[in-house]
């Protein structure tokens, strides 16, 4: 019997850098039997390509690659822009052309049906795909060995910074992702991934020592890092609890995901003192062993 966690990651590689260090991580992991990438929001082909020339880059020529849904469930196109895609033709990879829009949740229910009870479902991008197949099929989150998202964020006490970027893109899907009874069921918030955080210089630097997947990921943060000087391991971050999870601290509670207001829309509301406690969030975080653990995993050390 394998001691391998079988993982499908859902993702909006492309945009914030933080998508391709994670999906580094996943293929470099012994302990990651990945089943796949499902790609969201905006240019979903040319973002199936990127993690195409990751997992390449990885010498995963193997692994599903599925793109899906490019608009929200009610507020169109978010994301409409992948400017990482302009490192493709340095790199080996299928052409966006080689992918086809909305195949991902069709993969995803058929994958989770074939090993009930067996399946980590990592979601790191907005959760449209996740919204749509729990719609389709309300028996699949219960399918699922358990539910990881980066979204959301829990601890911060400053009303109008309580908003996160993955919750916000597709408020309606967010909350459908949140009201699905997975278990368990957690979740990665903004609060505890901002300690997480490496100057884009360094992480230029580490990535092209690496080598391998994380060449291909340089190249991104080169592109990324015109617009930040920071790379904040957000996802990184959720797919390492996977497999280390006393990098946080968890405490159980119930979020509310705001849908009538406007502008509040996507804002989660975390009640630890709910009776009903279907949900664990990530409260504190060790920066120093997530850095750890990322860097010993990617580097084979
Ligand atoms: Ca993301």
């Amino acid at each position: 019997v394998s001691d391998k966690v079988p993982v499908i990651l859902d993702t909006d590689i492309g945009s914030d850098i933080d998508d391709a260090v994670c999906l580094a991580y996943l293929l470099r992991q012994p302990k990651c039997e990945l089943l796949g990438v499902t790609t969201v929001s905006g240019k979903v082909l040319e973002r199936a390509a990127l993690a195409d020339a990751v997992c390449k880059a990885a010498g995963r020529r193997d692994i599903p690659i599925h793109a899906g849904c490019s608009h929200g469930i009610n507020l169109g196109e978010v994301q409409p822009n992948v400017p990482q895609a302009s490192v493709l033709p340095r790199f080996e990879h299928r052409a966006p052309s080689e992918f086809k829009v909305g195949t991902a949740v069709e993969f995803l229910r058929e994958q989770i049906n074939r090993r009930p009870g067996e399946i980590t479902l990592l979601a790191i991008g907005p959760m449209t795909n996740l919204g749509v197949l729990f719609t389709l099929d309300p028996d699949i989150p219960k399918k699922l060995k358990s539910l990881v998202l980066m979204c959301g964020v829990f601890t911060s006490t400053i009303p109008y910074c309580a908003k996160e970027w993955n919750a916000i893109c597709d408020p309606v899907a967010t909350a459908i992702t949140y009201r699905a009874p997975a278990k368990p069921h957690l979740s990665i918030g903004l609060d505890v991934t901002m300690k997480c955080q490496l100057p884009s210089a360094e992480c230029i630097k580490k990535f092209n020592d690496i080598g391998g997947p994380l060449k291909v990921v340089a190249a991104m943060t080169e592109v990324w890092a015109k617009g930040g000087h920071l790379v904040t391991f957000h996802d990184p971050l959720a797919a390492a609890v996977i497999f280390k999870p006393d990098i946080c601290k968890w405490e159980d509670g119930k979020v509310d995901v705001e849908l009538k207001s406007d502008r509040a829309a996507g804002m989660t509301h975390w009640d630890r003192r709910s009776e009903d406690k279907p949900h664990k969030i990530a409260v504190e975080v060790n920066a120093e062993a997530f850095f750890n653990e990322y860097f010993a995993v990617t580097g084979g050390k």
